[in-house]
């Protein structure tokens, strides 16, 4: 540092937190040192954040530690003899190219299957280049995180509303009602509800003197902090919903309201639930009838309610009818679309809602082709996850012999996770796009890192879709690369040209002139768009000189439902406005969007699409099916950790153990088993040994433990995880249990028997 040097020895930044998707505003405190880059000093919630206001929870501060964590990947690694060396991008490209090449030559592209991680829907390489790797590729089997969580929901938002996206969010600011199903928002920050401070928003809906009822078979925090506990057997949430609509039609209590005009299948809908009686499915939900009724009842007369599901309802065998069913309610008791009920956003960049034709959209087709082995459906372009292990260790022709892992840890997030393990292992090539040598990227051949999320730009593209309220954050990087780091979008351009035959030195703006060319040619060709018939060389000029990612952004903001459409409204948002604006820009709280935000071929909301209707037959027999198991096991989560990926942090897993199993006291009477003792909890796939949690904070016969832990497997490269391992729940899920429309896996409601592990 010189002399010279004016620069103050602090600077204060700010940035939305990208670890869950609350996304929380950070205030970043940066110390100069005297070599080398800047220090991060103190990471605190944003006060003036318009969203979050100061909110943060305990992981939020710790992409300090992310950023600085000694085990986490700088430079691509190739595995040589089975060990790890650090190359050179060209090399690694080379490397890359030398192992997949031959194999799409040899077998064709679907040789190469994919799994998307979580990470990539917080992240705007993932969520903008992806789609470049996935083209440049060519390959039918296409895997995601997302069919081990939300794809039931984006399925039925799609059938009724026309949109993957289009998914109604609870208002919970306005509300005076909310019936929430198998979600735990004070650990999980919310899901599918973009929103900080989900427990600031949940003490203020009961202190105004509004209703919270928890469904959950676990007491957790958020039923604990909630006006009632409705503790459902596992996977029965359908059955509860289907209940719900049958006393609403049979008491005379369906009023659509406004939404009267706008709706198909009524009747339909009245006739499928007509045998769901409360006195129907008492059994297989484990409530009585008169509570079942009775919330109903309370459901439609709340001046203003809202039904939200989450996890506990996707990840079911049931999971796409019940995503649909929570819908349903809020369409029947009124509350779809008006304020305290389910309400659409209106995001600043990227929503399909707020392209294109009003109200109108195209029929969304689902399963137009099954997987190899079993027939599994695609959807979205997808196959299910828990198609993934047979496809790579099943013999054949279409065999995957080669896989590409952005941003995703199956082995210990997908079901039957030893499988896959082992399939893993028999790959002919592996590469991942990857911060860390893990349990599922120990297994890659070629590892390409990215940097940490302090080092890149960050605008919520897809999260910003579902928030609670329309705002738009901008967050550039906080810290720059360091020498030898390429950023993760360049990383996935120069992915794809290597994939598409272009080779390991291709330059990366090829790929990213492409998509933002593309962007433009469509919307000027769009009769919709605020730039309908213009040049797209003077689109392009004024977006000019930048490129990457914040190129994508400026252009989706500009042609946003707030943006200054280069020029039409000088007024409205663009990228620079957002850098003038470091906490934010709050457009308010949730307005009506019916019916111009529908997508449906009709314009109409279908509240019984032929596809779900059918599945109610499923439904019922599930009635009548024999569930003699003595408990199944479901998941959680815990505030201090983040599925696989954060338990490196020591400040976010030092104490006791977080991953423990929850069982009730009666069934540890039973089993002979004390809290701190172990059990051996086995499946039909698998089996673990796992420390045990005496509570009444959970159902008697079900019992709880938390995915994404295992960290000792051989060949991990994660110090602190390691010693803080757990279990790998997934050892236990089955990849059989899926549901049928959405191919999503079933997590929870698992059959397991439990015995106790002396010994340890
Ligand atoms: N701290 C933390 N935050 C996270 C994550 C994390 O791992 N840690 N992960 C992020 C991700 S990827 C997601 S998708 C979201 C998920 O967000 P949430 O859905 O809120 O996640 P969970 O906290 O797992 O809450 C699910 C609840 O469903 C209950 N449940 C299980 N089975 C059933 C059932 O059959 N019926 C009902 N009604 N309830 C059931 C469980 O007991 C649990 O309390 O969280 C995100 N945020
Ligand atoms: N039993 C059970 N299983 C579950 C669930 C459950 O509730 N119960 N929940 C499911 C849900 S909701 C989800 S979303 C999935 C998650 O499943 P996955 O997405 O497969 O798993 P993650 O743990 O999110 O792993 C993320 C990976 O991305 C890497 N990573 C982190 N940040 C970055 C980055 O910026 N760039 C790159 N390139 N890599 C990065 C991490 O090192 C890690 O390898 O798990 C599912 N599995
Ligand atoms: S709740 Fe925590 S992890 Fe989630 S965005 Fe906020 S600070 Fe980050
Ligand atoms: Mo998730």
């Amino acid at each position: 540092m010189s002399v010279t040097d004016a620069r103050p020895a602090n600077r204060t930044v700010f940035r939305t937190c990208p670890l869950c998707e609350a996304s929380c505003g950070l205030e970043i405190t940066l110390k100069r040192t005297a070599a080398g880059p800047e220090e991060v000093i103190r990471i605190r919630g944003d006060r003036e954040d318009v969203f979050s206001q100061g909110y943060i929870c305990p992981k939020g501060s710790t992409l300090k530690q992310l950023h600085e964590d000694p085990d986490r990947v700088r430079t691509p690694l190739i595995k040589r003899d089975g060990v790890f060396v650090a190359v050179t991008w060209t090399e690694a490209f080379e490397e890359v190219e030398r192992l997949l090449l031959p194999i799409l030559e040899r077998d064709g592209r679907d040789a190469c299957a994919v799994y998307v991680g979580n990470p990539n829907a917080h992240n705007l390489a993932g969520m903008l280049y992806n789609k470049a790797v996935l083209r440049a590729l060519g390959s039918t089997n296409i895997f995601s995180a997302s069919t081990v969580d939300q794809r039931p929901k984006e399925i039925s938002s799609a059938l009724m509303f026309g949109g993957v996206l289009n998914v109604p969010v609870p208002d919970v600011d306005r509300t005076d009602h909310l019936l929430m199903l198998g979600a735990n928002p004070y650990a999980s920050n919310g899901s599918l509800a973009t929103a900080p401070d989900w427990p600031g928003r949940i003490e203020r809906l009961t202190g105004r003197g509004g209703k919270l009822v928890v469904v959950d078979p676990r007491r957790s925090r958020t039923a604990e902090a909630a006006s009632e506990w409705v503790a459902i057997r596992p996977g029965a949430d359908g059955y509860l919903l289907m209940a719900m609509v049958q006393v609403l039609f049979a008491e005379g209590l369906v009023d659509l309201g406004p939404l009267g005009e706008l709706v198909t299948g009524l009747d339909e809908v009245e006739a499928l639930s007509a045998p769901f009686t409360p006195e129907v499915v008492a059994d297989v939900t484990g409530l009585e009838a008169h509570t079942i009724r009775r919330m109903a009842r309370e459901l439609a007369a709340a001046p203003t309610a809202c039904v939200y599901g989450r996890i506990g309802t996707t990840t079911v065998e049931f999971g796409t009818l019940t995503s649909w069913l929570v819908d349903v309610l809020n369409v029947l008791t009124g509350n779809l679309d008006r304020p305290g009920g389910a309400m659409f956003t209106t995001a600043a960049a990227g929503a399909s809602n707020t392209r294109g034709k009003r109200r109108f959209g195209r029929e969304i087709r689902l399963h137009r082709r099954t997987s190899r082995v079993r027939g599994l459906p695609e959807t979205m372009g997808e196959l299910p996850a828990v198609a993934l292990a047979e496809e790579i260790d099943t013999p054949g022709p279409g065999q995957v012999r080669a896989l590409l892992t952005v941003a995703g840890n199956p082995v210990l997030s997908t079901p039957n996770a030893a499988r896959l393990d082992a399939a893993l292992g028999g790959l002919e090539a592996m590469v991942s796009v990857d911060i860390y040598v893990n349990e599922t990227t120990r297994h890659a051949d070629v590892i390409l890192p990215s940097p940490s999320a302090l080092q890149k730009g960050h605008y919520d593209i897809a999260l910003l879709q579902l928030a609670l309220r329309d705002t738009a954050n901008y967050s550039e990087p906080v810290l720059p690369l360091e020498d030898g780091e390429l950023s993760e979008w360049e990383v996935l351009a120069r992915l794809a040209l290597v994939l598409q035959g272009a080779g390991p030195e291709a330059d990366p703006a090829i790929v990213d002139d492409l998509m933002i060319g593309s962007m433009v040619q469509g919307s000027v060709a769009d009769e919709t768009s605020a730039i309908f018939g213009r040049e797209p060389e003077e689109i392009l000029e004024e977006l000019a000189p930048r490129s990457g990612p914040e190129r994508i952004v400026d252009f989706l903001l500009r042609t946003g439902p707030y943006g200054e459409g280069f020029g039409a409204d000088p007024d409205g948002v663009s990228l620079d406005v957002l850098l003038a604006h470091p906490h934010g820009i709050d457009y308010g709280a949730l307005k009506a969007r019916l019916p111009d935000v529908l997508r449906t071929p009709d314009g109409m909301i279908a509240l019984a699409p032929a596809m779900l209707a059918a599945d109610v037959a499923r439904l019922q027999e599930g009635l009548t099916r024999r569930r003699d198991h003595r408990f199944v096991l479901v998941g959680r989560r815990n505030l201090r950790s983040n599925n696989s990926w954060m338990h490196n942090v020591k400040v976010l897993v030092k104490g006791k153990s977080q991953c423990t199993m929850h069982l009730h006291p009666d069934d540890a009477v039973t089993l002979g088993l004390a809290d701190g003792e172990w059990a051996r909890v086995r499946s039909r796939v698998g089996e673990v040994t796992v420390v045990v949690e005496v509570t009444d904070a959970i159902r008697p016969g079900v019992v709880s433990i938390p995915h994404g832990w295992g960290h000792d497997m051989e060949g991990v490269q994660l110090g602190v995880a390691r010693e803080h391992s757990g279990v790998n729940s997934n050892l236990l899920s089955d990849e059989t249990l899926f549901d049928p429309i959405s191919g999503n896996a079933v997590l929870n409601g698992i059959p397991v028997e439990v015995v106790a592990a002396r010994g340890g």
